[in-house]
């Protein structure tokens, strides 16, 4: 008998709500819900490969244990006995931080996950925790926490309203969205266009929401500083300021304004590649505009000046009032609220430095780029054994090759994963958990990040077989067995897994729920469980002062580290002026049918166009003498990697464009459709010592590679 059931696609940020139909846990359709309160029915094709991912014959859905070049299928019971052995007898010889920890992207996903991650991660007590954050959004995080206080505070464009959207580094047509949770973003960037508004795209490729856009302009990779510092000059220069409401508490405007006064346009141009009259009229037209909101993403945060880049970028709204109104940049107030006040969060950078090179720490954390030279350093503190959560750092984070060789050296490495990927085929024990459709799922982040106040839960649709467990249960059982700290500390942390154990993701979801904002309205997991298409809890409504999280309840316009590292950005200026000859830039990109280094094993989301190539110019594919298809030998400071070049008009002269997450030919990776469609790694181009120094993210954008036919 055929069942229907409603559930949230937990791939990307955009929450989508979907219709699936089952026979007996066997998936037979998946369409959008219709009735879903945020996405009215719209999904992607990565929803569909969800029932690749179900019925995937590589899946693991039991724990394995290698045995020299093969695996062998244990129980749980000794799963865990053997990774809480591995962790702490390496913790016993060489101290706590000589474990590693390193949660990728899908734990955000995972409502198990957030809740008991954490736990789990506490309870190993090392410095050398990592994340995908670093390879990620962490400038954001950091712009965030110094000019309002704390980290989540990022503000979202308020697109039901705008009227001007100015996009830098961002490509929503094709990832759905990111700190922008807006299911059907495409429908909803058209109709900023039908409303009579203009939606402007700074991008160094003429990408597929430069397509929607009113119009495109590229940027040299790594320069979006410079043009904003540039606007801001001519906004100030031209007394185009208009703070507004917010004014009565923002300080360091008069700051702003002096750190600004040195970048005419024209001197930016050659760095930038944007001409002057040009950033002119971007400046001109965003202050002129009813409503406008800049927004940026991926493209300026991993780069090597991301934090100037994403403070200018909200310090630009702030000076022309967009902050904080409708139609401009605004606050969430999710259901469960993720933002706590306090010393703590506002303290959460650079309190310790990682050991080798002493990149700064955040939120518990150390940037990823520097896990390898943790690993493969030796010395006091060198890390010798790893945990990873549905991550795969070998294919995405900078110089992967060298993190390869790293972890393939370790003592121990345990992962949870339901896959045996590029990373995870070093692991001496993998504990699968289930995956998305088989929990229950509640996006603790993403409604903390999304154009409207929305709150949904869905329940588990399939059900839960052949041996997995939950992340949360694995992470909870773990919890409790590597917790250290003598009896007292042991019986302590003990006792608190237990505790939350026992209340399950559900019981912890339905707390947070009555001691949120909506409590007083009725708001409940029991509320939600009786409307299974989410509830909408309205548009973003203006919320400063009251929730700023700095001490004064004050914006900081021109915080003390970012105004000082302009004098970084300044020293670069001659040298983004003039590119060496004959380098090219290599920038990154998605693909609508690719989810960073996994789907890949869904026939039908691999099949078809080769997704895996590197756009070059016209004019840069000229000089090389290469012709569209050629195969090239791409080398760069760290690395080689063989591509076929794929020619365009499309990508700015100098640039050279390459999605990340492939290369899945490495020995031992067992995914079968993967293997057949294997593409090469980016990341072992990128480059791990090219980091922004202020925040610790990698720096993708702009890594100098040379490109010759092979
Ligand atoms: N289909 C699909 N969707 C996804 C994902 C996926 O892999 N596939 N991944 C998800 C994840 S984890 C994330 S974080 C989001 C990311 O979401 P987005 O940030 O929207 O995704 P990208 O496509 O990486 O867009 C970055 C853009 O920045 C441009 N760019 C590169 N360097 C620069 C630069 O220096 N300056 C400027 N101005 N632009 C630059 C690139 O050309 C690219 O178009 O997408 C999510 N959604
Ligand atoms: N050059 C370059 N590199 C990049 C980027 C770029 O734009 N350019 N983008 C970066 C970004 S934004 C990100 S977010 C990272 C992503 O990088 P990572 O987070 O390191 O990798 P993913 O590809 O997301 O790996 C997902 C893994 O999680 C597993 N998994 C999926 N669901 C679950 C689950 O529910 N539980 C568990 N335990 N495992 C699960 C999958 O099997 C897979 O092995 O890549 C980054 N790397
Ligand atoms: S847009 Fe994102 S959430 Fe929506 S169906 Fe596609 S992958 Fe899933
Ligand atoms: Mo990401």
């Amino acid at each position: 008998m055929t069942e229907l059931k409603f559930a949230t696609c937990p791939l990307c940020e955009a929450m989508c709500g979907l219709a699936v139909e089952h026979e007996g846990g066997r998936i037979t359709s998946i369409r959008g819900d219709a009735d879903d309160r945020f996405s009215r029915g719209h999904i992607c094709p990565k929803a569909v490969g969800l029932k690749d991912l179900h019925e995937d014959p590589d899946r693991l859905h039991r724990p394995v244990k290698r045995v020299g070049n093969d695996w062998k299928e244990i129980s749980w019971r000794e799963a865990y006995a053997l990774t809480a052995r591995g962790l702490r007898s390496v913790q016993a010889r060489h101290g706590r931080d000589a474990v590693a920890v390193y949660l990728g992207n899908p734990t955000v996903h995972s409502l198990g996950a957030m809740l008991y991650g954490p736990g789990f991660v506490r309870a190993l007590g090392t410095k050398n925790r990592y994340s995908a954050t670093s390879v990620d959004q962490l400038p954001h995080h950091l712009a965030a926490l110094w000019m309002f206080g704390h980290p989540l505070l990022i503000p979202i464009p308020d697109l039901e309203r705008t009227s001007h959207l100015l996009i830098f580094g961002a490509n929503p047509a094709v990832s759905n969205g990111s700190l922008m949770t807006a299911p059907d973003v495409s429908r909803r960037l058209k109709e900023i266009r039908v409303r009579g508004g203009r939606v402007v795209l700074i991008d160094p490729r003429r990408t597929e929401t430069a397509e929607l856009a009113s119009e495109h302009h590229f940027i040299r990779p790594g320069a979006d500083a410079f043009l904003l510092l540039a606007m801001l000059h001519v906004i100030f220069d031209e007394g185009l300021e208009k703070i507004g409401r917010v004014a009565g508490f923002t300080e360091g405007v008069g700051e702003l304004r002096e750190v600004v006064s040195r970048y005419r346009p024209e001197r930016v141009m050659a760095a930038t590649g944007v001409h002057a009259d040009t950033i002119r009229e971007l400046a001109r037209n965003f202050s002129a505009a009813p409503h406008a909101v800049a927004y940026g993403r991926v493209g300026v945060s991993t780069q090597e000046f991301g934090g100037l880049a994403c403070w200018l970028i909200t310090a630009l709204n702030v000076v022309t009032g967009r902050l904080d109104e409708p139609g401009g940049a605004m606050f969430t107030r999710p259901a469960v609220e993720m933002i706590r006040e306090g010393a703590a969060s506002r303290q959460r950078f650079g309190r310790w430095k990682s050991r080798v090179r002493g990149l700064p720490e955040f939120a518990g954390e150390l940037p990823v780029s520097a896990l390898a030279e943790e690993i493969d350093t030796v010395g006091p503190g060198q890390v010798r054994a790893l945990v990873t959560h549905a991550g795969n750092p070998v294919l995405s984070t900078p110089n992967g090759a060298r993190l390869d060789r790293a972890i393939a050296g370790l003592e121990f490495y345990a992962s949870i994963d339901f896959y045996i990927n590029e990373t995870t085929r070093h692991a001496h024990v993998i504990l699968p958990p289930t995956a998305g459709l088989e929990r229950d799922h509640y996006d603790l982040i993403f409604h903390t990040l999304a154009i409207r106040n929305t709150s949904k839960f869905s329940p588990a649709v399939l059900p839960h077989t052949r041996g997995t467990k939950h992340d949360w249960e694995i992470l909870g059982e773990l919890t409790h067995r590597v917790a250290r700290g003598g009896m007292i500390g042991r019986l302590r942390a003990r006792g608190a897994a237990a505790l939350a154990r026992r209340a399950g993701p559900r019981g912890l979801l339905d707390r947070g729920l009555k001691s949120g904002p909506y409590a007083s309205f009725g708001l409940s997991l029991k509320k939600l469980e009786e409307s299974p298409h989410g509830v909408d809890l309205g548009s973003l409504i203006p919320c400063l002062p009251a929730r700023l999280s700095t001490v004064d309840k004050k914006v900081r316009l021109a915080p003390a580290k970012l105004v000082a590292d302009v004098a970084r950005l300044e020293v670069a200026l001659a040298h983004m002026s003039a590119p060496r000859n004959g380098e090219l830039a290599l920038i990154g990109r998605r693909e609508l049918r690719s989810n960073n280094s996994w789907m890949h094993n869904s026939e039908r989301l691999v099949r078809g166009k080769r997704p895996c190539t590197m756009l070059m110019h016209t004019t840069d594919a000229a000089a090389r003498g290469l012709s569209d298809g050629d195969r090239v030998l791409v080398t760069s400071r760290v690395g080689e990697v063989e591509l076929e070049v794929e020619i365009t008009p499309d990508v700015m002269p100098g640039v050279v464009s390459v999605p990340h997450g492939w290369g899945h030919d490495r020995a031992g990776v067992k995914l079968r459709v993967a293997r057949g469609h294997p593409g090469a790694s980016i990341n072992d181009l990128t480059d791990d010592a090219r980091v922004d120094v202020l925040t610790g993210n990698a720096g993708f954008s702009g890594v100098a590679v040379r490109v010759r036919r092979v």
